[in-house]
C-alpha cells in the first residue's frame, strides 16, 4: 500500500510519526510531499524549517518540547553572530542545525537540486519515510502588511529590500513580530513559475490514498497547493485531510492569526471547505461538527498526545 502525505512542519512531524508506525505495522510505504515556503536565507544559509523539523524528528534528533531544532542545541554562534550586531539576531540559528544548514547551501551551491540534497541528508537521519519537498524551485512564503502597519522604518526584511506597501518574509512576521503585525494577505513568491519537485506527480498518482496532515491550512498546505499540478493532482482521488483546528483553536501554532489574515473562520468546517474541491474526507475531533459539500465528515479524537493516538487518527483517516 502507497499513501502520500501533504504537510508541513511542528504538526505534520508529529502526525508523520503515526503514519510512520502504522505503515510499518501494514508493510505501507510513505511519501511525505512538504512545505517549502518556510524556506529562507539567513546568514548566507539556506534553511527549510519544514523538511528540517520532518528529518530530526522523523530521525529521533528534534528537541520535542521546542517542536524545532535539535535536541541537546546549544546557540554559541547566534551569540557570537549577535557580538557581531549581524542581523537579524532574532532568528534561533542552533550550533547543530547549522551543520545541516551548511551542508544543504554548499550543495544548492553546486547545483544540486533541493529533493537530491533532502535525499542526501536523509541518508544520515533515516526517518523511514521518503521525504519530497513540493518544489526544487524557489517559493516563499512573505506577509504583505497593512499600509498602517507599525514596522519600524529602518526595519527591512530579511531579503533586504521592503516590498512597495512593505512585506516581510513569513519567518520575520512568525518569530519577530509573532503574527502581531497588521497583515492584508499572504504571497507566495515563486509558486508561479515552479513546478513539482521529480517523484512529487508520481507519488500522488500512485498513492492508494493521500492524506493531508493537520498543518496550518494558509502557511503550510496552501503553498504546497500553490505549486503549479499539484492542486489539480488530487481531484478525482482518494484523499483524506485531517483538521488542524480543534474546538475553535489551533493545536499549536498561530495558525488562527494566519487564517484572520485571510478572513477564514477559525473552526474545522471553514479549513475543510478550503480543501473541499479535493477532498475526500475530512476528519474533525469529536467535540466539533462540520458540513461540507461533497464531503464526508468522520468525527474522531485528533490529539496527538502520543505516537498511538496518532496511529488511531491515522487508522480513522485510512477508514474513511
Ligand atoms: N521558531 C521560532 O519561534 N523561533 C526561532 O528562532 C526559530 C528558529 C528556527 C530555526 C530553524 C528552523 O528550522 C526553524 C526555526 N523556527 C523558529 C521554527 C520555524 O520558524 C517554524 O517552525 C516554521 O517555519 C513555521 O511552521
Amino acid at each position: 500500500m502507497r499513501i502520500a502525505v501533504l504537510a508541513g512542519g511542528i504538526g505534520g512531524a508529529r502526525f508523520l510519526l503515526g503514519v510512520r508506525a502504522w505503515a510499518r505495522a501494514h508493510d505501507a510505504e510513505v511519501t511525505a510531499i512538504v512545505n517549502v515556503g518556510d524556506d529562507v536565507t539567513m546568514h548566507g544559509l539556506r534553511i527549510c524549517p519544514d523538511l528540517d523539523s520532518i528529518m530530526y524528528t522523523l530521525g529521533g534528533g528534534s528537541d520535542t518540547e521546542r517542536g524545532w531544532g535539535r535536541a541537546g542545541e546549544s546557540w554559541t554562534v547566534k551569540e557570537e553572530l549577535a557580538k557581531y550586531g549581524a542581523e537579524p539576531t532574532w532568528f534561533g540559528l542552533g550550533d547543530k542545525d547549522i551543520a545541516t544548514h551548511l551542508v544543504r547551501t554548499r550543495q544548492l551551491s553546486a547545483g544540486l537540486p533541493l529533493s537530491e540534497i533532502t535525499r542526501n541528508l536523509c541518508e544520515r537521519w533515516q526517518p523511514g519515510i521518503t521525504l519530497l519537498p513540493a518544489t526544487d524551485n524557489k517559493l516563499e512564503t512573505h506577509a504583505v502588511l497593512a499600509p498602517s502597519g507599525p514596522l519600524e522604518p529602518s526595519a527591512k526584511d530579511v531579503s533586504g529590500a521592503r516590498g512597495a506597501q512593505g512585506a516581510i518574509h513569513f519567518q520575520e512576521w512568525w518569530i519577530r513580530y509573532r503574527a502581531e503585525i497588521p497583515t492584508e494577505t499572504f504571497v507566495f513568491l515563486g509558486a508561479a513559475e515552479s513546478r513539482p519537485a521529480p517523484g512529487v506527480l508520481e507519488a500522488l498518482e500512485s498513492a492508494d490514498v493521500i492524506l493531508v496532515a493537520p498543518s496550518n491550512p494558509v502557511v503550510s498546505i496552501a503553498p504546497i497547493l500553490a505549486v503549479p499540478g499539484l492542486r489539480a493532482a488530487l481531484v478525482g482521488r482518494r484523499v483524506v485531510g485531517v483538521s488542524p483546528i480543534i474546538g475553535g483553536a489551533p493545536v499549536r501554532g498561530m495558525a488562527d492569526r494566519c487564517l484572520a489574515v485571510l478572513g477564514v473562520p477559525v473552526t474545522a468546517e471553514a479549513v475543510g471547505a478550503l480543501y473541499a474541491d479535493f477532498l475526500t474526507a475530512w476528519l474533525v475531533d469529536s467535540g466539533d461538527t462540520a458540513e461540507i459539500d461533497g464531503v464526508k465528515v468522520v468525527r474522531a479524537p485528533l490529539w496527538m498526545t502520543d505516537e498511538a493516538a496518532t496511529v488511531a487518527m491515522v487508522e480513522a483517516a485510512l477508514a474513511c
